[in-house]
């Protein structure tokens, strides 16, 4: 009953998709987005009128909006979805923060370095991202080094935007300063069968 849509090549696609391999949850996929059109279509704006990757559909109900995506199918499943409700805002809290965030802040040198051509690259809009994005992985390894995953003790649905975050920022071809408590985490993430075919993918 369930089906995405949206091209692997998009960090919020890799959300749904790690999410759904974390849960065991079968879900196939049709390439959407970019060179692969669809998105424009009548029928596909009539589910998502933002034109946009991911889309969800569960029988008749379609949800758009990754992170809604992933609390959803945590929740459907009854795992990774803390039931506690403050430790559920917990986790709430750090994925609103990937979103609004993180992941402006990483954009435009994942944007300059992957899908600008050499001659075109704007080294300066790639330094203001790394000003911008250092201090935020730095906090997250300030987090980290005092419990072991985001939102606690135990893995939730709060991990997973964060582990595509750092497999995006851990892809460019640039130094990072050391941040072990967070290399400590995603190694973890890496080491899980259900990572491969999304955190090991090559950035494109
Ligand atoms: N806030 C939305 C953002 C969706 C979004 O910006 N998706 C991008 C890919 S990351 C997209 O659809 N780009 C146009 C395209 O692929 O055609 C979400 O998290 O789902």
């Amino acid at each position: 009953m369930l089906h995405l849509w949206g091209r692997l090549s998009s960090i919020n696609v890799r959300k749904v998709v790690l999410c759904a391999q974390v849960l065991g949850i079968e879900l196939p996929r049709t390439d959407a987005g970019l060179s692969h059109g669809v998105v424009n279509t009548p029928e596909y704006l009539a589910s998502n009128p933002n034109g946009l990757v991911p889309l969800l559909r569960d029988g008749d109900f379609t949800l758009w909006e990754s992170n809604a995506i992933v609390r959803y199918l945590c929740a459907r499943a009854g795992r990774l979805y803390p039931h506690d409700l403050q430790q559920r805002f917990n986790a709430e809290r750090w994925m609103d923060w990937q979103q609004t965030t993180l992941n402006p802040a990483g954009s435009p040198a994942f944007k300059q370095w992957v899908r600008t051509p050499t001659e075109q690259r704007n080294v300066q809009l790639i330094e203001q991202s790394v000003a911008a994005t250092e201090p935020l992985f730095a906090m997250l390894d300030t987090h980290l080094a005092r419990q072991a995953f985001m939102a606690g003790d135990a893995r939730s649905m709060a991990d997973i935007p964060i582990a595509c975050e750092v497999h995006r920022w851990w892809g460019l071809p640039q130094p990072r300063p050391p941040w072990p408590h967070l290399e400590r985490w995603y190694e973890g993430w890496l080491a899980m069968p259900a990572s491969r075919g999304v955190l090991d993918l090559p950035l494109s």
